[in-house]
Formats: structure tokens, sequence, C-alpha cells
């Protein structure tokens, strides 16, 4: 891993804002979710293709769709089903399109708004967004990120335009929005250094899951990663003809079933390398580490991954997946 994103713990930039004299969050009181129990509750894979927001037409997004990607979709719902049941307080994402080049950043706006647009198929996804952040726990995290030795930084910036990747995952897994929200940027060290390895974001993980205890939270987790990552660059003229959808080669689409086929079986401990062998093979957009950063949060539980749904995207892969701790 590039020594340039190692710092040693307190030295961080949000260290130099406390310095300065900023005065520094409050610590966050502990919250009681009546007779719920506190800590991760479930975590999901939660692919963000623009193109699933733009068929399912919510009035958030301008763009209308005669529908398309229906197996998909169809494991959102499932995926928004189970998660209704787990009751959580807070959804954490961790999404590869907040690309953050030093560090790693946690959003601690209270109510991010704007439109996100995304920049390759603006003609699919220009959505309105209003949601809550739970400023005690974004702040938390950062903490525990620069405690253990991360570079953290909070984002207070009203206004800052909110990527596709965390906005899709949050609409598709609650697209009422009736949770409160903490996202997490991307540090784009592993696309830079052929050498970086997905350990820092073991650290965050970690880190995450030691916020979210700390603050008594039940949080659901959601990483916003595609598979295979391997994808056409010319659309059909209806950009949901199915006639065309398909995988960008038999290679691209063993390799995810070659994932798959772990995480169906368990433990998640397997996919330390199982994950890294698939990025290697299927350009993976699990690169960014959402899909690391959300098991290591859980600690690598014992237990299988249930596979909700695979299906591609403009030839990418995705798949929809449970782990409940
Ligand atoms: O960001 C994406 C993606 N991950 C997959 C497919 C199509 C568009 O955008
Ligand atoms: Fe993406």
């Amino acid at each position: 891993m590039a020594r340039v994103f190692h710092v040693p713990a307190g030295s961080s930039r949000s260290g130099a804002r406390r310095a300065a004299g900023t005065p520094a969050a409050p610590s966050p009181a502990p919250v009681r979710s009546g007779e719920k129990q506190a800590g991760i509750v479930a975590g999901y894979l939660a692919p963000h293709p623009p193109h699933l927001v733009y068929a399912e037409n919510p009035p958030q997004n301008e763009p209308r769709s005669t529908g398309g990607w229906e197996v998909l979709r169809w494991g959102y719902e499932e995926l928004r089903r189970r998660l209704r049941a787990h009751r959580p307080d807070v959804l954490v994402v961790h999404a590869p399109h907040w690309i953050t080049m030093v560090g790693h950043h946690v959003n601690c706006v209270p109510n991010p708004r704007g439109v996100s647009v995304e920049p390759i198929f603006p003609h699919l996804f220009r959505y309105h967004y209003d949601f809550r952040t739970d400023v005690d726990l974004a702040e938390a995290i950062v903490e525990e990120g620069e405690r253990a030795g991360l570079v953290t930084s909070a984002l207070r910036e009203d206004g800052v335009r909110v990527d596709y990747a965390t906005i899709g995952a949050l609409h598709l897994a609650n697209p009422d929005w009736d949770l409160p929200v903490v996202s997490l940027s991307a540090n784009n060290n592993p696309y830079y250094y052929s050498d970086a390895s997905l350990a820092e974001m073991e650290t965050l993980g970690a880190a995450t899951r030691r916020a979210i205890e700390r603050t008594g939270r039940r949080a659901v987790l959601l990483a916003s990663n595609s598979l295979s990552h391997l994808h056409w660059d010319t659309e059909p003229e209806l950009p949901e003809d199915m006639g065309v959808e398909r995988p960008f080669s038999h290679t691209q689409y063993a390799g995810d079933m070659e994932l798959l086929q772990v995480v169906r079986e368990g433990p998640t401990s397997r996919l330390k390398d199982a994950v890294p062998a698939h990025i290697e093979a299927t350009a993976s957009e699990t690169k960014a580490g959402s899909l690391t950063w959300l098991l290591a949060a859980m600690g690598w539980p014992e237990i299988a991954g249930d596979v909700l749904a695979y299906g591609t995207v403009i030839a990418t892969g995705n798949a929809v997946v449970e782990w409940v701790p």
C-alpha cells in the first residue's frame, strides 16, 4: 500500500481542524433503540447501475423508461422487504463514485439535497435527492478511522453534489428515504498504485463497526459495487432494450459465477482471497473496496451470503446479496 495514505493516528485533516480551534464535534451520546439490539444487523452488496433506477421510474428521477432489468429489480424488492424486517436506525453506504484522492471522507452534512447526475448516462439518471445524515455516527466513523491511523476527513460543505453510486444504492434499498444515512467515499489508491491492496478497507471496516457500536446504532451496511466491469461503449436506441443485454463475455460471466459460488457456500473469510482473484479476472468494481469494507465491518462472519439476484447492465455483472451476521 502506498505510504502516502498512512499517517500516525491523530494527524489527519480533521485533527488539524481541531488544532485550529474549531470546536470538536460533541461525543455522540449512545442511542437507545428500545428493545432492539445495536450493531450491524445486515450487510448487502447493493450495486448502483443508474439503469436500475431509470427502469423503476421513481418521481425523483427526471428520465422516463418502459422498464427493463427486471430480475435485478426483483432482487432489490426482496432486499427492501428484508431490510425493513431488520428494523435499522441507519443505512451506511460505501460507494465507488465518490472518489477521494487522499484518504477516506465521510459526509457529515446534515441534510444533503440536490440533483445527482450520472456523467456517462445523464439521459438515464438525473435524480433529485433530499435526505438526512446521521451526523453523530458519521463523525464517530471519522474519529475511529483517525484513531486507527487512516487519513480521514469530514465533508461539511453544504451543496457538494452526491455521486450517483451513493444515491443509486440508497434509492434502490430504501426509495422512501425515511432512514438516516452515513455515506463514505472510496479512496482511489488501488486504481493508482499497482501494489496497493485493499488492506486499508479492513481498517476502515473495523473503524465503522466500532463507531456503530459506540453510538448504539442498529445499522444496515450497503456496499455499492458492481461485479465484472467490462462494458459496451455503445447503447441501443432504446436503453432498456433487453434483446441486447448480455454478459460482456463468457469469461466475465464465469468469473462472477465463481465468486458468487464462494459467497453462497461461505464462510466469508474465503472471500479474502476470492475477491482479489475476481478483480484480477474481471476488472471487478469491488476494486474500489466497498465489498471488502462491508465484510471487514461485519468481522468476516462464518456465514454464507444469500444471492437475491444476478444480472448484467450494459454488460457489467451485478449481484444483490445479503449477509446477516
Ligand atoms: O457505475 C456504473 C456501473 N457500475 C455499472 C454499469 C453501468 C453504469 O454505471
Ligand atoms: Fe459503478
